[in-house]
């Protein structure tokens, strides 16, 4: 695999990937043996990191891409004991950013960075034994990390057309951000839709909320944040027991139908540090009954608590007035150790009323690791394709709209030659993806 940071949110959301990535190598209270231990850091190796440096740190196997040097400096620069990146994979041009214009960054920048990023990417793949997918990382409301990243990642999808790419997008905040958020967003997603194989989207203010809510942050940085985003990502990503976790397996599962390319990942417990050692011990299947009720839609008359806001809990009633989501597929990973008293049972996954009744085969997996992620004695992430994400595009979709019928900003973008007509075929598409999702329907439950 090899991750592509754009931007300045791609940049730091990947370096606190990595320095995770690092610290879930460093742990010693894993709950496995030497052997399993030594395994589980074997594959992870293999998967972030490309080689070991003349001072012994790992190199990650990362290219980091930005218009400006102010972020990426300071990413490159934040120097671990244990791991770095490479200095030939950074590209940074040393110009003003692309002032969160997605335009400017699609059609002037991605197209002036596209030989030296290429070039990169070439030598990367070539020094690779194996080869399956990219996975890049990119915030949609900026001008880089939206415009370069997609003009980029139809450049890989062109050269690279049988492998995987995964595209992490983070969504910007509803309110109190830029004016131009909500075009960008369009124009990013729109794009990724065709290229990538699988977008896996945040919302930045449902990770701000767990940060307020569960690790009780008076005040929330954007660090906080990608400590979240984080550990969600390797929550997924990390190895699993026996079997070959590569991108391309997690994909065929949780992409299996081409109309719906869109993922986002439930995970807990999230917990705040200093509590951490007093984490409470629930059973598994507190656990995966929680992560269930994060499938739950408000029904019509009614608000609908984020079950992801809270924490779980032994006694959590299965509120009988809300309906699930109809979704495409999920994938349990569990982490942790089981024993006889405290199994894991994933059947409430299973049920057929949770899935598009036209899909009969494979719409659940479990995937499951012994050894503790991160020092948590359990740790567990749904990675969902379901409907609900038609609700944050439902939204995103009326406020672009409605700044277009007042032709607010565009000159904006057509001063580097973006149309009318680019914006009403992005339109066109993105309400499309939304109403494929909305129109799911599940199995009638029995
Ligand atoms: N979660 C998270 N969001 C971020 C971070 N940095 C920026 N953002 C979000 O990203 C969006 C702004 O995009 P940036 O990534 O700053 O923009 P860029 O890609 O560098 O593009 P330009 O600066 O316009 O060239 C806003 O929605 C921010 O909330 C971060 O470190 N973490
Ligand atoms: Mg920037």
């Amino acid at each position: 695999m090899l991750t592509i940071q754009f931007g300045q949110c791609g940049n730091q959301v990947g370096h606190t990937l990595f320095s995770k990535v690092s610290s879930d190598m460093e742990c010693v209270n894993t709950g496995v043996s030497y052997n399993a231990n030594y395994e589980y850091s074997e594959d992870t190796f293999n998967k972030w990191f490309s080689n070991i440096s003349k001072d012994n740190k790992r190199l990650a196997r990362a290219i980091l891409v930005d218009t400006e040097q102010k972020v990426i400096h300071k990413v490159y620069n934040d120097v671990s004991p244990s791991w770095m990146y490479s200095t030939k994979n950074v590209i940074c041009q040393s110009g003003g950013g692309c002032a969160n214009n997605w335009a400017f960054g699609y059609l002037i920048k991605g197209y002036e960075l596209s030989d030296v990023i290429l070039n990169c990417v070439r030598q990367e793949v070539e020094a690779m034994d194996h080869f399956d997918g990219f996975f890049s990382f990119l915030s949609s409301a900026g001008g880089t990390g939206s415009g370069v990243g997609s003009y980029i990642t139809k450049l890989l999808r062109e050269e690279y057309d049988k492998k995987s790419i995964v595209t992490t997008a983070i969504l910007p905040f509803s309110f109190g951000e830029v004016c131009t958020q909500n075009y960008n967003t369009l124009l990013t997603l729109t794009k990724l839709y065709n290229e990538s194989d699988i977008n896996i989207l945040i919302e930045n203010e449902q990770i701000h909320g767990m940060c307020t809510n569960l690790l009780k942050k008076s005040s929330t940085s954007l660090q906080d944040m990608n400590e979240i985003i984080s550990e969600k990502l390797l929550a997924v990503l990390q190895p699993i027991n026996h079997v070959t976790h590569s991108i391309n397996s997690l994909l065929s599962k949780i992409a299996c139908h081409p109309s719906y390319k869109i993922a986002t990942i439930k995970s807990t417990p999230h917990v705040p540090t200093t509590s951490a050692k007093y984490e409470p011990m629930y059973n598994w299947s507190s656990y995966t009954r929680h992560l269930k009720q994060t499938l739950r839609i408000p029904n019509l008359n009614s608000q609908l608590t984020d079950v992801e806001l809270k924490m779980p809990s032994n006694s959590l009633s299965n509120n009988m007035h809300h309906a699930y989501a109809c979704s495409i597929s999920n994938i349990l990973v569990t982490r942790g150790v089981t024993t006889e008293r405290d199994t894991i049972i994933t059947d409430e996954f299973k049920e057929k009323h949770l899935y598009a009744e036209w899909n009969t085969i494979e719409w659940f997996s479990h995937f499951h690791q012994n050894r503790k992620f991160l020092n948590h004695d359990k740790f567990l992430a749904l990675i969902t394709n379901n409907s609900q994400i038609s609700h944050p595009l439902d939204t995103l979709l009326s406020k672009a709209w409605n700044s277009y019928v007042h032709s607010a900003y565009l000159h904006h973008y057509k001063k580097f030659g973006l149309e009318d007509d680019d914006f009403l075929q992005a339109f066109a598409t993105l309400e499309n993806v939304v109403k494929e999702y909305k129109e799911l329907v599940s199995h009638v439950k029995q």
